[in-house]
């Protein structure tokens, strides 16, 4: 059992996981109390089951990133699978990793390694589209448990293929214009070229099954790198992990991939110095050594252009040995536990903040939302009370005249109707105005015209400029729909206004959709795609098999974000819609039961002090229901509040398991 004074990634993700969990057990006391009293509108479940996925499916991907043998394999093994014992990713001098490994824990299926062969590349579909293809995967089992059989099934990620020029060209690994930056010929002239286009390892380590997701990947600067790791992998990571060799510094194809894959957003990357123990120098003293791997930092970090403490100096290969051995002096001396508590004080708060003010914004407006239902009830309830105790010792004929009052009122309120069907005609036509610019029709128009001119350019020298005019395009259909939803929002806001004025609706407009958040979600996949289009791999576009490729996996990421825009319009606007139809049948609802209250109290007196207890009782109630809900959304606020911030030092960690039984309770939080 090995006790490390810092607290680890492990300990920090467990604190992350912990907190969530509770969260989910309050938002589910609040989701079933609603429930119970029938208290939450569409949006407002909509809204709850949003919140609910994603506190229960929250992922944290962390990818390590960097040329080939700068120990990517090695740091994954020293910091998440020393508990077996020994070295479960491939990790060897020259290549190793072939094809970019995703390590994570699906409870739905077995463990297992899947495999997706290298030939996938040439029937044009995407990644993403072939993860919901089963059988386009080699699946191998993995014994969880035993780690000689794990990590001889591991094994199979760095298998290579042999194959002639004209297969590599078109598998995307072969290209005459770059020369010299082609693999080497073997002596039959052939090319070697991964075996597997992606890894999947569906693995039950505690870390995983809380949502982390680690992403290992082959040097990326070999020609034929999968578009799919630079476009969509690596830019949707939370955290990427930068390595660098000691031994080689800050080489010209480290500097590439730092460029074109990871420049931008420093928060989330982690700059690692490994191999620290290559410059041992058994002539030099401690103290010569700490220097030289000092000045190695600040010369990296300047190189780099990021704060020298975000660069850490370490030894992966000692730290692996150092917790094999359980040796506490030697995983100091290895420099990993810095890292480790980078990743997990600077990370975890880092998600948590942003999932905490999720939880506050939802519990903000659950709140109202409940507030202003049973405000409405409240107000009616008052209202009959009002009118009951006017009745107190009056006469028949008195009781007879408010009878007609009632059946006069309620034909004055039915004429509203008219004004809403009116209303609704309207509101149906601009909302359909407002979702055809975000239909997935117009998508694909767009893309394919993009596509045309794409194609029409020579070597897709254009193929920049015509993406960049898509983006445009596309951010014009959002700022128009956005636009649509403000005239809707105004139309019914003035309806709204007159139907209160007129027929004592208490119809309000909840906050309009924000379609700004999706023009961000745009821009970040333009930039992400612009930088890509920028490399030399763009010539690659001018294989019609990459183009379709890069066509689909472009497709996808951009009808998610019209989907959920136009997803998101629509539930605002059923939301108003189901407003006015709840009122109108409270008001009936209302109309009916003041109705039959007085022909009740005409037939015996003493009914009017019962009904009038009734409405008293029912007043209550309400008024409980209010204060219930408020409880309830107070212990979602003070829970998503508490637990870890930026201070992990009460917890400490403890080894892991590697077995899935038992569960990860030996994870626990102990608090010192
Ligand atoms: N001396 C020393 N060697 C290390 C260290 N970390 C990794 N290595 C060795 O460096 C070689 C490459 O390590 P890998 O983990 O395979 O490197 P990688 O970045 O995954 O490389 P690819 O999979 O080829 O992209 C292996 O022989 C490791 O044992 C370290 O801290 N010190
Ligand atoms: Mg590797």
């Amino acid at each position: 059992m090995l006790l490390e004074p810092q607290p680890t990634f492990a300990s920090s993700l467990d604190a992350l996981s912990g907190w969530r969990t509770a969260l989910v057990q309050r938002l589910e006391d609040l989701t079933r109390f609603l429930g119970d009293h029938d208290l939450a509108d569409a949006q407002t479940t909509a809204q709850l089951t949003a919140l609910r996925e994603r506190l229960g499916q929250e992922k944290l991907v962390v990818a390590f990133v960097a040329e080939f043998s700068r120990g990517k394999s090695e740091l994954i093994n020293a910091i998440f699978f020393a508990d077996t014992g020994r070295r479960i990713l491939p990790a060897t001098p020259g290549r190793t990793t072939m094809c970019p490994v995703e390590l994570a824990w699906d409870g739905d299926e077995a463990p297992s390694l899947a495999l997706l062969p290298i030939d996938t590349r040439l029937n044009g579909l995407s990644l993403g589209e072939l993860r919901h293809q089963p059988k386009a995967w080699k699946s191998v089992p993995i014994q969880v448990g035993d780690p000689e059989q794990l990590s001889q099934a591991l094994g199979e990620v760095t298998r290579t293929l042999h194959v002639s020029k004209e297969q590599a060209a078109a598998l995307g690994f072969w290209d005459d214009e770059l020369g010299d930056e082609n693999p080497p010929l073997d002596e039959l002239g052939r090319v070697e070229v991964p075996a597997w286009r992606h890894a999947l390892i569906n693995y039950p380590h505690p870390l995983l099954k809380q949502g982390l997701v680690i992403l290992d990947t082959p040097g990326l600067n070999a020609i034929g790198a999968e578009p799919e790791l630079t476009l969509s992998l690596l830019p949707s990571a939370h955290a990427t992990v930068f390595i660098l060799g000691a031994d080689t510094g800050v080489t010209k194809s480290d500097l590439a991939i730092w460029r074109d894959h990871l420049g931008g957003d420093a928060l989330s990357r982690f700059v690692v110095l490994n191999k620290i123990d290559a410059l041992i120098d058994p002539l030099a003293t401690p103290e010569q050594l700490r220097y030289q791997i000092d000045s190695q930092c600040s010369e990296t970090a300047r190189t780099l252009g990021v704060e020298p403490q975000r660069v850490y100096p370490l030894s992966a290969r000692q730290a692996l040995a150092a917790r094999i051995d359980g040796d506490a002096g030697a995983l100091a001396e290895s420099r990993l536990p810095a890292l480790e508590a980078a990743l997990g004080n600077q990370l975890m708060p880092q998600r948590r903040a942003l999932l905490e003010r999720v939880v506050l914004d939802a519990t903000a407006h659950i709140e109202n939302q409940v507030a202003r239902r049973l405000g409405d009830s409240r107000r009616q309830l008052a209202e009959q009370t009002l009118e009951l105790r006017g009745l107190r010792g009056k006469s028949s004929g008195k009781l007879q005249l408010m009878l007609q009052r009632v059946d006069a009122e309620t034909t004055e309120f039915e004429a509203c109707t008219t004004k809403l069907q009116a209303m609704r005609a309207v509101h149906s036509r601009m909302l359909k105005d407002a979702l055809v610019g975000l239909s997935s029709d117009r998508l694909r128009e767009e893309v394919g015209e993009m596509q045309a001119h794409m194609s029409a350019s020579l070597l897709n020298l254009g193929a920049k400029k015509a993406f960049v005019a898509l983006c445009q395009r596309l951010r014009s259909l959002l700022v128009a729909a956005n636009k649509n939803s403000s005239e809707i929002r105004e139309m019914l806001g003035a309806s709204f206004t007159k139907l209160n004025a007129e027929f004592s609706f208490g119809l309000a407009l909840n906050p309009g959709p924000d379609l700004g958040r999706f023009t961000d979600e745009l821009n970040l996949i333009e930039k992400s795609y612009v930088q890509y289009l920028g490399l030399s791999q763009a010539l690659r576009l001018s294989q019609p098999k990459f183009m379709e490729q890069f066509r689909r996996m472009l497709m996808s990421k951009l009808r998610v974000v019209f989907e959920n825009a136009s997803a998101e319009l629509e539930l605002w606007n059923k939301s108003a819609s189901a407003q006015v139809d709840a009122q109108l049948r409270e008001r009936r609802r209302g109309f009916r039961r003041r109705r039959e209250a007085l022909e009740r109290i005409q037939a015996a007196a003493s009914e009017l002090e019962t009904r009038l207890t009734e409405l008293e009782v029912q007043d209550g109630r309400l008024q409980s229901f209010m204060g219930r809900c408020v409880e309830l959304a107070d212990a979602m606020r003070a829970q998503s509040r508490q637990g870890p911030r930026g201070e992990f030092g009460s917890f400490i960690s403890i080894d892991l398991p590697l077995s899935d039984e038992p569960e990860p309770q030996l994870l626990r939080r102990a608090h010192a």
